[in-house]
């Protein structure tokens, strides 16, 4: 079948595109738009319909065909077509009209939107910026300010607003096709002029030179502190000013110029890989298409502190019911105290309503009897992180839940293998890692234990994308992917602060290489103890080399715990929690490395970098040689959406290709020389690729 088919309905052309799942401008696409605009300009029809089968209207260029040899018609050539008809074309949006598809209904003469349509401009999140003349027409329609805001964001908006702010010209109720006729009909009826965007001006009015070379500034300012590192934002401020400033011809070449160097930006590169990760992370390998799905309805969750808590709401947010469990009415009133607050502070930041956030927390019941969980079609615990505890209460879940219950641990490390031994259905027990603030964190680690059986695992799946999460899948080990890459990153920060580095030195690196925080600021956050009392529970062998954590027990027994007690590896002002350089911190870490016989000195920040990243990268290559992750890019989604790696880097593994496998190989050999090998080993799949001169993408594509 065809993907663009042509016909008219009386006196109107209608062009219909079919290209699921989302209608991406394909060249197949392309060309059929080209050729029925073509015919139309012959034929007896007086105005033209453009409008999408399936689930959306176009959702953008085909990101698949990017990097690859280009194929006429261009994007930007067909849409100088699609405006130059010389009859009218009225695009009929449904779904999401996005990049390449909004700035194809751009080129048309009218728009009009169901009111459930959405329309963006996403570019800017693959490292790119609407390069088909969106950054040329969208201010001419909108004005300045709310075309930079749409483009440097990405967000999409509701039909509603595009209308408010000029976007579109028509929100339509019923059936689309009908109204998108209704409207072609009026437009030929009036007889006007062809509303071509190209012939608008940027509205000036009420506005001087100063006043947008301010907005420009601070814009500018803005946007390097809100996308630190990021380029393309800034780009998308250049060509918005080019439309204000030049002919429409003239801004198009400047958009086209940088356009291409976003292309060719290894950013750019790195976020076009996220995009395909974070859906490839939701399909898991030697799953059988006709595995059942369980059915969620009621949701059990055992534990109402700051994890049980944030996981509630995540359901309730999207209409489940949940039964939060306490082993006293005082816990549960705690537990719910906490889940008001985080509900008033959605409403103070006009998020949410009053109304919807009572309705939500009407959903949550509170319970101490473990008898209320029988009926619950999922159950997460999220107590305290002990293994002990964690059997007990899976023990006692296997007495009291149903048949057919998934029964899921919210933990960080325990083996999710001992845990389902604890019950008599380990095929029902899988790991469930939400990350806090859990009604925050987009990163959904799903850990499959030996047994846990395929239904499971899927309806696990299905469960994050419904509470809108991102999930990753692990198998077990200690810490999982994400935790145990995590120990290796934090062993080099302790390190390097005891052979000679300061905290604010390796956070300032670790910042401008693009973490949302430095490791040390992040201790501060999740608190000092944390660490502390997990090792408690350790062995010494488990523990490790106490020059990677002789600092962090130091601290912790000075009782500073972190921003919880306004001092950690910084002190915090109580008022502003602002953070700020401790001249005691120096001398604990001084203490600590004379104590261990570490003459400290200067560490450059390139070694601070590679010695931190090549901790993760190494470590991700013994859980994929070891079948931990299923691929490189699951680790890379775990890193990005669940410990701050900055996405335009493309996460650990992406990165490691980036720099060249043969580097990282020797530079680890070497550390392994001067630091000791007690800390690196290269992992056997590194060694193994750089000898067969591949790239990690090829390994997994192979
Ligand atoms: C652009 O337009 C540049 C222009 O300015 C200039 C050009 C010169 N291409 O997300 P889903 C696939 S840049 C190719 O799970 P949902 C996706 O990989 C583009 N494939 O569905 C997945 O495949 P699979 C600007 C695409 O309902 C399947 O479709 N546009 C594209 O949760 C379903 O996707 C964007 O950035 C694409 N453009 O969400 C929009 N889009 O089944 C990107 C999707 O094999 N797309 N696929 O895993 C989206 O934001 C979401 O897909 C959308 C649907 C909201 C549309």
């Amino acid at each position: 079948m065809s993907v663009v088919s042509y016909q008219l309905e009386g006196d109107i052309g209608v062009i219909r595109l079919n290209n699921p799942p989302v209608n991406a401008l394909s060249h197949a696409l392309r060309s059929g738009i080209q050729d029925a605009v073509t015919q139309a300009q012959d034929d007896a029809s007086l105005a033209l319909v453009l409008m999408c089968e399936g689930r959306t209207f176009i959702a953008g260029a085909d990101i698949s065909e990017f990097g690859k040899p280009p194929m006429l018609p261009s994007l930007p050539e067909l849409l100088i077509v699609l405006e130059a008809s010389k009859k009218p074309i009225i695009a009929a949006i449904h779904g999401t009209a996005l990049g390449g598809g909004l700035e194809t209904a751009l080129a048309c003469h009218y728009r009009c939107a169901l009111p459930s349509a959405q329309v963006g401009l996403p570019e800017v999140k693959l490292g790119l910026l609407p390069g088909a003349g969106g950054t040329q027409r969208v201010p001419r329609l909108t004005g300045v300010k709310a075309a930079l805001d749409l483009m440097t964001t990405g967000a999409p908006i509701a039909a509603a607003q595009a209308l408010n702010i000029g976007l579109i010209d028509k929100v339509v109720e019923g059936d689309l096709l009908s109204a998108a006729l209704d409207f072609a009909n009026e437009v030929i009826e009036q007889g006007a002029e062809l509303k071509r965007v190209r012939d608008l001006e940027v509205d000036k009015t009420a506005t001087s030179a100063e006043y947008f070379a301010e907005l420009f500034t601070d814009y500018r300012k803005t946007l390097s502190k809100r996308f630190r590192g990021q380029e393309a934002p800034h780009r998308i401020v250049e060509c918005i000013e080019a439309a204000l400033n030049t002919p429409f011809d003239e801004g198009l070449k400047v958009e086209r110029r940088l356009f291409v160097e976003c292309m060719q930006s290894p950013q750019s590169w790195a976020l076009q890989h996220m995009f395909f990760a974070q859906r490839m992370s939701s399909k898991v390998k030697g799953l059988p298409k006709d595995t059942q799905l369980k059915d969620i309805k009621r949701v059990g969750i055992i534990g109402g502190g700051l994890m049980g808590g944030g996981i509630a709401m995540n359901f309730v947010n999207v209409g489940i019911s949940v039964t939060l469990l306490e082993i006293s009415q005082e816990a549960l009133q705690r537990g719910k105290d906490l889940i008001a607050k985080n509900y008033a502070m959605t409403v103070s930041k006009g998020k949410l309503t009053v109304e919807l956030a009572t309705q939500r927390q009407d959903m949550i019941t509170g319970t101490t009897d473990y008898h209320d969980l029988a009926d619950m079609d999922l159950v997460i615990e999220a107590v305290f992180e002990n293994l002990d505890i964690k059997k007990q209460v899976f023990a006692k879940l296997d007495n009291v839940c149903k048949q057919g219950a998934i029964l899921a641990s919210n933990t960080s490390y325990q083996d999710v293998n001992l845990i389902a031994q604890s019950t008599s259905r380990p095929q029902d027990v899988i790991g469930l890692h939400f990350f806090s603030p859990a009604n925050v964190m987009k990163l959904l680690e799903i850990v499959r234990g030996d047994e846990t059986s395929n239904e499971v695992v899927a309806t696990s799946m299905a469960i994050a994308k419904s509470i809108k999460k991102v999930p990753a899948l692990s198998r077990v080990c200690y810490g999982f992917i994400g935790n145990r890459m995590l120990r290796h990153y934090a062993r080099e920060a302790q390190l390097c602060l005891l052979e000679g580095s300061t905290p604010q030195d390796i956070d300032a690196v670790m910042q401008n290489f693009g973490m949302a925080m430095g490791p040390l600021a992040v201790g501060d956050l999740a608190g000092i103890d944390i660490g502390y009392k997990a090792r408690e529970g350790l062995t010494d062998e488990q523990k490790g080399d106490v020059r990677t954590y002789c600092i962090a027990d130091a601290l912790y027994e000075m009782g500073r715990l972190g921003q919880k007690t306004g001092a950690g590896y910084y002190q915090y002002d109580p008022d502003t929690r602002q953070r700020s350089v401790d001249p005691v911190v120096l001398e604990v870490i001084e203490a600590q490395a004379k104590k261990m016989g570490v003459e400290r000195k200067v560490i450059s920040d390139k070694t601070i970098l590679e010695r931190l990243t090549f901790a993760l990268i190494n470590e991700g290559f013994k859980i994929l040689e070891e079948g931990i992750a299923q691929r490189p890019s699951d680790i890379d989604v775990v890193y990005a959406f669940g410990y701050g790696f900055p996405a335009y880097r493309g996460g650990p593994m992406f990165y490691a290709d980036t720099i060249g496998l043969e580097k990282i190989y020797h530079t680890v050999c070497e550390f392994a020389d001067t630091y000791g090998e007690e800390f690196w080993q290269p992992a056997a799949l590194l060694k193994q690729l750089v000898e067969e001169g591949k790239t990690l993408t090829q390994w997994a594509n192979s």
